[in-house]
């Protein structure tokens, strides 16, 4: 059986829980900022990061981190395809926004003022910029026309910035079109962090 450790606000593990629907799993929610939920997390992932998966199998238990490995993993254990070269690609850029975007709120949950002035916040104001656009123009170019895992990817980083406001999305209009479009799937609705 699967166990997914997570919190219903992280788009890297929503996507999991997406992606997951029609396999059966058990989601642990963790509050990973609270102490508590560190105290579990610590024992679950030494990085301390969401997601992770427990896959118990005749009593034994194997960990496996990171989203993207832990897809990998799954895909293998069900025998589904591999991502081709041009989805790895989206997914790597999806991450680029979505690592920039975490750290970026971290940074003003440590009270921290997102000067675009200073060289850190500069690069990431622009690769978020950069990207968007980017995978604004591949949306248009139906590249995200199938519900496939980079487009839950794509979703769930959509829905987290219009959550927690973190990127003003005016003008990507395909991108807004494409969240639009996706936001009343049984398995979008299920897994919204607004509930
Ligand atoms: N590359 C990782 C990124 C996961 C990640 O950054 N998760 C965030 C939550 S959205 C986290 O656990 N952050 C905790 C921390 O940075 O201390 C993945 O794909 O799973």
């Amino acid at each position: 059986m699967y166990k997914l450790y997570g919190s219903t606000t992280s788009p890297y593990v929503r996507r999991l829980r997406i992606w997951l629907a029609n396999i059966e799993h058990e989601f642990v929610n963790m509050q990973i900022y609270e102490k508590a939920g560190r105290e579990i997390l610590i024992t679950k992932n030494p990085a301390m990061k969401v997601p992770a998966l427990e896959h118990i199998q005749d009593g034994k238990s194997l960990f496996i981190y990171d989203s993207r490995v832990i897809f990998r993993y799954l895909s293998e254990q069900h025998g589904f395809p591999a991502l081709s070269w041009p989805q790895e690609n989206q997914l790597t850029l999806i991450d680029a926004v979505n690592d920039s975007l975490v750290q970026m709120f971290q940074l003003s949950q440590s009270d921290v003022v997102a000067d675009t002035d200073k060289l850190f916040f500069k690069l990431q104001k622009e690769r978020v910029n950069n990207v968007l656009a980017e995978l604004d123009g591949q949306v248009q170019d139906g590249e995200f026309a199938n519900w496939n895992y980079p487009a839950i990817c794509l979703f769930s980083l959509i829905d987290w910035v219009e959550f927690r406001s973190l990127h003003n999305l005016k003008g990507l209009n395909a991108l807004l079109e494409f969240h639009q479009e996706n936001a009343q799937r049984i398995e979008v609705t299920a897994t919204d962090p607004r509930m």
